[in-house]
């Protein structure tokens, strides 16, 4: 950390060197809190994904194998698991340079973590992991990445993750929780019937009686998650108003429950599931979405607040000039097809330029463990990169930049803006 002495200091236009190694450390320096992961504590059990071969079979390399192999997808899926990390090891490391961001992200933990990258041998790679015990490695690798804690997606309706929660998981402090309700909203035909059968008197139609049961599922979960917000991805064809089930699941429900629970609604929108069934976890694309939508639910709900993030790049101007207008919209990260640093830098320059402090601008959206080493440690280079240039803009015009505002900065833009809008 920077010492007690530097905490004090002061850059002026003659000293842009020392402002921007300043911005660096600090950066590196200070905790993150990832909002938004598919991390899960130990308790969770299988759930939460680790090692080599999760590393190595993360969907997004899946895709790129398919892509570059041009195999048939269910040879792939025929293979077992350390076959397919061998495979995707093979074609896209050994085969070609491992350049795209999620080759390069599995580079950098392997380097991250001490391994010798000159022997480009799985093998090795592979037991570095063996015999880890959970929690342990779970703090070496918070360490590694700098995280004071994270943010799971809890699905209640997920068969693995439910009976967790009711067998009365107590918690863990890096991990807290998130209320993730697609299935409800995106298919309430399909999941209502889940609702009744634990005790929820809730009909297909969704009339009065329903509604009430709706709200107290929501509020029971909420409650025993202790979630920090409720989640959901939609379509890019989401719209609102509109004459849906999940318009009216969000009217009559999800909003009303988040104002009594105090708890932000999440809405990450633009994805397209399933565009090639073939690739599975893989196979979802992505498309143009409203902003008007977002900009209506926060005009119609002013006593709401509502995270955001979208998928399509073509989206980020106008919901940022959308979030300027409403105070009650939080916009956070470069969400999933985003994740990429020509990506980030684009939207955190605008964000940081239209926004100002007020933005969270990364999550991790990591699906396994190390992976939060990587995404974090190239966003970290990036937001220093761009941070800088606005201090050493602020410097220029004579404005003194002091390193203790600079610290209370990136405190905020990698977490505390977070914590502070969730109360
Ligand atoms: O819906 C989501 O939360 C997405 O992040 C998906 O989980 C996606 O598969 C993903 O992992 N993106 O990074
Ligand atoms: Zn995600």
């Amino acid at each position: 950390m920077s010492d007690a002495s530097s905490a004090h200091k002061q850059y002026t236009r003659e000293d842009l060197a020392g402002l921007r190694a300043a911005v660096t450390r600090i950066v590196r320096e200070t905790p993150v809190t990832d909002l938004h992961t598919h991390l899960y504590a130990p308790p969770f059990g299988e759930l939460l994904l680790y090692g080599f071969d999760e590393l190595l079979t993360y969907h997004y390399l899946i895709a790129e194998v398919l892509r570059a192999t041009r195999m048939d997808a269910a040879a792939y899926w025929a293979l077992s698991k350390r076959e397919q990390a061998n495979l995707i090891w093979k074609e896209l490391f050994l085969k070609r340079s491992p350049y795209s961001e999620a080759c390069r992200g599995v580079v950098t933990v392997l380097n991250a973590l001490g391994l010798d990258l000159s022997s480009r041998d799985a093998e090795a790679y592979r037991a570095h992991f063996n015999d880890v015990e959970p929690s342990a490695h779970i703090d070496r690798v918070m360490q590694v990445a700098n995280l004071s804690s994270v943010v799971m997606t809890n699905d209640p309706f997920d068969a693995i993750e439910r009976p967790v929660w009711e067998g009365g998981y107590a918690g863990d402090p890096r991990f807290h929780a998130a209320l993730r309700i697609d299935p409800l909203l995106n298919d309430w035909k399909g999941i209502y019937p889940r609702l009744q059968g634990w005790g929820y008197e809730v009909e297909p139609l969704l009339g009065a009686k329903s509604i009430a049961e709706v709200r107290r599922f929501l509020l029971d979960t909420i409650r025993r998650m202790k979630a920090l917000y409720m989640a959901v991805s939609l379509p890019p064809e989401f719209r609102y108003p509109a004459d849906s089930m999940r318009a009216k699941l969000i009217v009559d429900c999800v909003a009303p429950v988040a104002a009594e629970a105090g708890i932000p609604f999440a809405m990450m929108i633009g994805v397209k599931r399933s565009v090639n069934p073939a690739l599975r976890l893989a196979g979802d694309g992505v498309g143009l979405s409203d902003v008007g939508s977002v900009e209506r639910l926060c005009a119609a709900f002013p006593n709401n607040k509502f995270m955001v993030t979208m998928l399509a790049r073509e989206n980020q101007h106008e919901l940022t000039v959308t979030a300027r207008k409403f105070p009650n919209l939080f916009l956070f990260g470069c969400w999933w097809f985003l994740n990429n640093p020509s990506l980030i830098e684009e939207m955190t320059r605008m964000r940081l330029e239209l926004l100002g402090t007020s933005v969270v601008p990364q999550h991790s959206d990591a699906r396994v463990l190390e992976q939060v080493i990587y995404k974090w440690d190239h966003s970290r280079t990036i937001l220093a990169k761009v941070l800088a240039d606005k201090y050493a803009d602020l410097a220029l015009a004579g404005w003194t930049v002091a390193e203790d505002e600079i610290q209370r900065d990136v405190s905020g833009l990698l977490g505390e803006n977070f914590w502070a809008f969730l109360k």
